[in-house]
């Protein structure tokens, strides 16, 4: 039995490792190329980007941080229901839960019957996770590693309790405008009337305020980005290097895109798992959206994808939003 466990894992450290693979060589084959900012998250990337979040520029931790820690109360009202029914609180790419960890701590104070189900793509952030909530006497917590909708699905066959769905950190805004549409249309697909969604978005503002966040003096966000070049040369055989790129950001502030790319410094050429890969002087490549949105946008896509939007939670600067949506 031992042994058929271990194929399983090894069976699927292959199969991640091919899927980035085909991601990968499929992004850097195409014109414009791209890679996906799912893959930042690898262990030094998950460090970066806790740095990141304690940047004096990266406002949007503190402000939801601000949200789960001031109207923890309110935020239980409006997930609970009359009927105060147990029910499973998933929360998909939790990174290091610190602010769900408010909302946890309050409901077994209050003897609120749940179990808590943490979703994330990185193993080594739910460890670490785990034993930051190791103090929490009573709680019960099934930890799920990979992607939300497998994960969701797994979630779902594990019991069918009332869900209530956190989707915290602006995570949403990682996905175009358009993907976010299906994502969250998938997402009702797969919950039951009278499930909960909270779902945290960073806001439009003065334009200045979001390019910084993500153009930060220490070049911390630079090297979140590069840090991908360099998981392709470990994981891909990749022979990338890493000065020969420069890290662009951009904002449009009537779409709401803010966008990072790596820029080729010169016209070189990069072998990725045996692959040439040419870059002309000054060509780029997509690396992450970090699509920002109006409150109107927000009650649009909520509406479009078959939910209510219950009620809304705003930091005392209105920077940030965490959104209360029904099925
Ligand atoms: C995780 N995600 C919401 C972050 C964001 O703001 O888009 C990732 C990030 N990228 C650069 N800085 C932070």
């Amino acid at each position: 039995h031992a042994y058929s466990l271990q194929q399983d894992i090894v069976q699927t450290e292959e199969h991640r490792v091919l899927c980035f693979r085909e991601d990968v060589l499929g992004g850097l084959q195409s014109y414009p190329k791209h890679l996906s900012s799912k893959y930042f998250y690898d262990t030094k990337g998950d460090a970066l980007f806790q740095q990141i979040m304690n940047c004096p520029e990266y406002y949007l931790t503190r402000c939801e941080l601000e949200i789960f820690r001031d109207q923890t109360s309110s935020l239980i009202a409006a997930i609970t229901n009359a009927r105060a029914q147990s029910f499973d609180l998933i929360e998909l790419g939790v990174g290091d839960g610190i602010k769900s960890k408010y909302l946890i701590r309050e409901l077994l104070d209050r003897k609120i019957e749940f179990r808590y189900l943490p979703v994330d793509i990185s193993g080594n952030i739910l460890s670490q996770l785990e034993t930051s909530l190791s103090d929490l006497q009573g709680l019960n917590l099934v930890s799920l590693e990979g992607e939300y909708f497998d994960m969701l699905r797994e979630a779902t066959k594990i019991s069918d309790n009332r869900k209530v769905i956190l989707f915290l950190g602006a995570n949403i805004g990682n996905m175009s405008a358009k993907e976010a549409q299906f994502f969250c249309k998938d997402l009702r697909s797969m919950l039951q009337p009278g499930d909960i969604v909270l779902m945290g978005f960073d806001l439009k503002k003065n334009p200045h305020t979001i390019l910084d966040a993500y153009n930060d003096k220490g070049g911390i966000t630079r090297d979140f980005n590069l840090n991908l070049l360099e998981r392709i040369n470990t994981e891909l055989e990749g022979n990338f290097d890493l000065h020969r790129f420069t890290h662009y950001q951009t904002y449009d502030p009537e779409t709401g895109a803010c966008k990072s790319y790596l820029v080729s410094n010169i016209k070189q050429t990069v072998i990725v798992s045996g692959t040439s890969i040419s870059f002309s002087e000054g060509e780029w490549i997509y690396m992450e959206v970090s699509q920002k949105y109006s409150l109107k946008e927000i009650e649009k896509l909520a509406s479009h994808s078959g939910f209510s939007m219950i009620t809304n939670f705003t930091d005392p600067k209105r920077w940030f939003i965490d959104s209360v949506w029904i099925a």
